[in-house]
């Protein structure tokens, strides 16, 4: 069970986030706060206490939240962002992790790693080796693990910005994949949803608790879902898309 989330509200900086889609658009900063007050409530209607952190303008990504910290039940790691422009983000998180954790450690250069590229799997954790994370970053993360007695293993990728971009466990063995995910012999053991091309950016959906939280729009992606019985809220995300982003990216729960 997952008690609490870790928000941040997205700046007005965040038209000049990272994006590799400009064809797009920027996001439109109204909208924008109006999706990420709804995802809240979407966290909330899930049992999870949701900690709002302020805007914070000097980072245009900052509201990607999850990138800067992975939050274990035994300790949290805080991370080592491989984007230039995110480098820094990782300090303000440290400081909100000591409320809820008297184990924080650090990912430490050359290290990077970024919270998306990690999913967590009962108390296993998968690390996709991406542009963001590199192998130095990986093994620091599964040392911590080994050390409170969990374990993790890398994954090699070439073409999504993030692990978790591309994949979401759904607890009960099931896992979502999509592109490059999808055939890989790693994830056999589990019951894969395989997302259809055009709705690639609905892999990064969340379960929280009782729910899964899908992005609004992937109607194929949803009734797959339901039909593997689980119980979908949907939350329109489509300012954050622009910028690479989605349902993980917005919060860090634990
Ligand atoms: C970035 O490129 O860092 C942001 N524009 C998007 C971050 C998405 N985060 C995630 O997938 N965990």
């Amino acid at each position: 069970m997952f008690k609490n989330a870790i928000v941040r509200t997205p700046a007005p900086s965040l038209v000049n986030g990272i994006t590799s889609a400009p064809e797009l658009g920027k996001p439109d900063y109204r909208n924008a706060l109006n999706q990420h007050k709804a995802y809240i409530k979407a966290l909330e209607q899930c049992g999870v206490t949701v900690r709002i952190l302020e805007q914070d303008d000097r980072f245009p990504d900052s509201c990607f939240v999850e990138d800067v910290a992975v939050c274990t039940p035994a300790f949290a790691m805080v991370t080592s962002p491989g984007a230039p422009t995110r480098m820094g983000e990782e300090k303000e998180i440290t400081a909100v992790l000591r409320e809820f954790y008297a184990d924080i450690e650090h990912i430490t250069a050359p290290g990077t790693l970024e919270g998306g590229d990690v999913m967590m799997v009962g108390d296993h954790y998968y690390i996709g080796l991406s542009d963001r994370t590199n192998r130095a970053g990986a093994d620091q993360l599964i040392a911590a693990l080994e050390k409170h007695g969990m374990r993790g293993s890398a994954v090699d990728m070439k073409e999504m910005l993030h692990l978790k971009t591309g994949l979401a466990y759904l607890e009960e063995n099931i896992l979502l994949v999509a592109g490059e995910f999808t055939r890989m012999k790693a994830f056999d053991r589990y019951k894969r949803l395989e997302i259809t091309e055009e709705e690639g950016y609905a892999a990064n959906c969340i379960r929280v608790n009782d729910y899964v939280i899908v992005p609004e729009g992937y109607e194929q992606t949803k009734a797959m879902i339901e039909g593997a019985g689980l119980k979908v809220i949907t939350v329109d995300t489509s300012e954050f898309k622009k910028l690479d982003g989605g349902l993980s990216c917005l919060s860090l729960r634990f």
